[in-house]
């Protein structure tokens, strides 16, 4: 757990070095290697990570925007992932997603830049796995900005009444773009919005991943042993803007710190340290973590941009005409009938 953290604390850094670096003197947002929004998940990482781990490649894990601590610790191929943030042909999605949309169905792995978006779809993936029998299970992530959301509600609903193997987490970072929290709801604890649904509801309010980790072996086990979903809520903490580039003209400096000062990765090494751990083999783990990513950035930097011409390939299912030379199956523009 220790090495995908700091693998996805660098693979971020990494990350916004590469962003910012094309975005100069003013910042174009389409400029660059990495064309478009990016938004970071310093903070973040205990919850994601500490809730993968249990996971296997069967098991199904939805994210939202902010998706690649979760990524990471899902085992999406880092190299895939980073070609397609950097718009490669080679990418997960050919290019053509970016880092909102990542694909990765050897793992299971699927990400929205729609708030909430992941809890249906997982709930239908929990679905699938109790009707064939199996004892794969299916776990939604979403930010505390989006527990209002229907989609969200509805799939709570549904997951109780079909008692399927679903966890639903929430990472609390207190803020949803420029808006507080409390600004938003009046739940203070997420994790209760599960009591209006009958199912299980647990709240880790410290970003440990250690408690993460434990809270998540109670949720996953009891969804793998055909026992319910369960909706899971911890506290993490943003430690960069909403998205790159964002000034945080609303956010206080003194919140600012907090955040940064509280670090779940200084944490868990210093909670190993006290296991006896030496600080070579941390090293090594860190080590180990930047030759990946930095491996992963070079090879997607060298792959291929994709044809323009293949911009509307995989993007309609069924192409309005014009867009390719082949007929339409049926008129999307609805016709007389
Ligand atoms: C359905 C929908 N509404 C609005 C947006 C615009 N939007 C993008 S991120 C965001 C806030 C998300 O906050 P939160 O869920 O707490 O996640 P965080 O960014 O804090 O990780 C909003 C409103 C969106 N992407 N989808
Ligand atoms: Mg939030």
């Amino acid at each position: 757990m220790y090495e995908d953290m700091v693998t996805a604390r660098y693979y971020e850094e990494r990350l916004q070095e590469e962003y910012l670096e094309g975005k100069q003197p003013a910042f174009d947002i389409s400029a660059g290697p990495i064309p478009g929004e990016l938004h970071l998940a310093a903070g973040h990482e205990a919850a994601g990570i500490g809730v993968c781990h249990h996971l296997r490649d069967d098991d199904t894990v939805t994210a939202p925007h902010r998706p690649h601590h979760i990524a990471i610790a899902k085992g999406v191929d880092l190299k895939r992932m980073t070609a397609e943030i950097f718009g490669r042909e080679t990418g997960l999605g050919k290019g053509k997603g970016g880092h909102m949309h990542l694909f990765d169905p050897d793992v299971n792995f699927a990400c929205s830049g729609i708030i909430a978006q992941g809890c249906p779809p997982a709930a239908g993936a929990a679905l699938a796995a109790k009707k064939r029998n199996t004892d794969a299970v299916a776990v939604a992530f979403l930010g505390e900005g989006a527990i209002d959301q229907g989609g969200f509600l509805e799939s709570l609903n549904f997951a109780g009444v079909q008692d399927l193997p679903v966890v639903f987490v929430i990472e609390d970072n207190d803020w949803a773009i420029s808006m507080p929290k409390e600004r938003i709801t009046d739940v203070e604890d997420g994790s209760k919005r599960a009591d209006g649904f009958a199912i299980h509801g647990e709240r880790v309010d410290h970003d440990d991943v250690e408690a993460v980790h434990e809270a998540a072996r109670r949720a996953i086990g009891r969804a793998r042993d055909g026992n319910g979903p369960t909706l899971l809520e911890v506290q993490v903490h943003r430690r960069m803007g909403h998205f790159m580039g964002d000034p945080q003209t609303y956010r206080s400096e003194t919140d600012q710190e907090a955040a940064s000062a509280r670090d779940s990765i200084e944490r868990l090494a210093e909670t190993l340290r006290a296991y006896g751990i030496e600080e070579e083999e941390l090293e090594e783990s860190r080590e180990a973590a930047h030759e990946r990513v930095d491996e992963a950035i070079a090879w997607a930097k060298e792959q291929p941009e994709p044809d323009p011409s293949a911009a509307h390939e995989d993007v309609w299912v069924n192409p309005p005409s014009g867009v390719t030379d082949e007929e339409p199956a049926y008129d999307l523009a609805g016709g007389d009938d």
